[in-house]
C-alpha cells in the first residue's frame, strides 16, 4: 500500500499539525510503502521570506525525524528536488476545473482582504494533486482542512483516467479518529493555525514547557463546571478533552469520568502537563538532529533519489498519454 502526505515549510508546526497529520505519518509509515514530502514550492504561494523559507525547511525536516519517522521506513525529501511535481501540476492543469478550484475553501481564506493574491494560491490544489497521484497513492494520512483538496486530486485523477485513459489510482484521505481539526485555543471555533489563528491560543510543537503550561491555562473554556465532551455546545472543553485523549492516550468517555466533582482549572493544569511530556522527548531529539545540518541534507537527498525513482514512470505516462512526442 503507497502512502503519501505532504507539509508546509512555511510557520512553526502547532498541535493541531502533531494531532492531526504529523502523528499518523508515524503510524502509516509501518503501514505501507510511505513517502513524506515537505511541499517548499506550495510554501510560495503566501508572502513568504525566503531567507525564512530556507530555515524553516530544515526546521522541519529534523522536526519530522524528531517525532517518530524513521529514515530506513519511510522517504522523505523536498518537492522543490524532484522537478516532477511541478512538471505534474501543468500538466494536470488540463483536467482541472477553473470553477473549481475557485470553490477551495483554502483559497478564498488566504486570499481574502489581501492586496496581492497570486496565482500560486489559486492552482495550489493542482500542484497538491500531482504531489498524490505521481506515487500511484492509495492513502493521504491529513487533518480534516484538506478534505475538499482531497476530493478534487481524486476529480482530476478519474478525469484523466476517463480521458486520456487508466493511469492514475484513486486515492483516499484518512482522518484521525479524535483531533482531526484542533481548535484555537483562544477561539475555539476556529482551527489552530499559525498562519490565521491567536499566538496565544496555537501551541507550538516546540514551545518551552512552561509556555506551554500557561498557554492550556489562559484557555477559554465554556459555560457551565462540568467536563464533557460535546464539541457543538463546549467547544473549548471538548477541544481540551481532545488533546488530552491523544497526549495521555486516554478514550475520552473514561476522561470525562475522571473528572467528576473536578472542574476546568484541573482539566486545563493536566492536559498542559500531558503536552510537555508528549512533547519533551521529541525536543530533544529535535535540538540534536538540527545541529548536524550535513547528515539531515544527506537524508534529503537519499530521500530525493526514491521520490524521482518512484514517480518517474507515472510522469512518462502522463506526457505519453496526453500525446507529446518524447525525446
Ligand atoms: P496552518 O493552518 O498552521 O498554516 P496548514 O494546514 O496550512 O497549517 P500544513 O502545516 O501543511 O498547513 O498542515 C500539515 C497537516 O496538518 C495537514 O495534514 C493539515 O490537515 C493538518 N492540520 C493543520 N491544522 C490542523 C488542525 N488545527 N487540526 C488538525 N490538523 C491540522
Ligand atoms: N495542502 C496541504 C499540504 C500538501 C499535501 C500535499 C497534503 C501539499 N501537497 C499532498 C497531502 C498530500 C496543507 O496545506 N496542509
Amino acid at each position: 500500500m503507497r502512502v503519501f502526505s505532504g507539509i508546509q515549510a512555511t510557520g512553526e508546526k502547532h498541535i493541531g499539525n502533531y494531532i492531526g497529520a504529523m502523528r499518523n505519518y508515524v503510524v502509516t509509515q509501518d503501514e505501507g510503502d510511505a513517502f513524506f514530502c515537505i511541499v517548499d514550492l506550495h510554501s510560495i504561494t503566501v508572502d513568504y521570506d525566503p531567507q525564512d523559507l530556507h530555515d524553516r525547511t530544515l526546521d522541519l525536516a529534523a522536526l519530522l525525524f524528531a517525532v517518530g519517522l524513521d529514515p530506513e521506513r519511510c522517504t522523505l525529501f523536498l518537492q522543490s528536488h524532484v522537478p516532477a511535481h511541478a512538471e505534474a501540476a501543468w500538466l494536470l492543469s488540463a483536467v482541472t476545473g477553473f470553477g473549481q478550484l475557485g470553490r477551495m475553501t483554502q483559497f478564498k481564506e488566504k486570499g481574502e482582504g489581501k492586496e496581492f493574491v497570486s496565482a500560486g494560491l489559486f492552482t495550489y490544489p493542482v500542484l497538491m494533486a500531482g504531489d498524490i497521484l505521481l506515487y500511484q497513492t492509495d492513502i493521504v494520512p491529513v487533518g480534516d482542512d484538506q478534505r475538499q483538496h482531497i476530493e478534487l486530486a481524486r476529480d482530476v485523477a478519474e478525469r484523466f483516467n476517463s480521458r486520456y485513459g487508466e493511469t492514475f489510482k484513486i486515492p483516499r484521505g484518512v482522518f484521525p479518529e479524535v483531533g482531526a481539526r484542533i481548535m484555537d485555543l483562544q477561539e475555539p471555533t476556529k482551527k489552530m493555525s499559525t498562519t490565521g489563528g491567536t499566538a496565544q491560543g496555537t501551541v507550538l510543537v516546540l514551545d518551552a514547557p512552561d509556555v506551554i503550561r500557561k498557554k492550556f491555562k489562559t484557555a477559554v473554556t465554556d459555560s457551565g463546571r462540568d467536563v464533557r465532551y460535546a464539541p457543538g455546545e463546549k467547544p473549548g472543553v471538548s477541544n481540551l478533552i481532545e488533546i488530552l485523549s491523544v497526549a495521555s492516550g486516554t478514550p475520552i468517555p473514561a476522561i470525562e469520568s475522571s473528572y467528576d466533582g473536578r472542574g476546568y482549572g484541573d482539566l486545563k493544569g493536566d492536559v498542559g502537563d500531558a503536552v510537555v511530556e508528549l512533547f519533551g522527548p521529541m525536543q530533544e531529539r529535535y535540538a540534536e538532529l538540527r545541529a548536524d545540518e550535513g547528515e539531515l541534507r544527506r537524508l534529503l537527498h537519499v530521500g530525493a533519489d526514491k521520490a524521482r525513482e518512484t514517480s518517474a514512470p507515472t510522469l512518462e505516462q502522463i506526457y505519453e498519454r496526453m500525446g507529446f512526442v518524447r525525446p
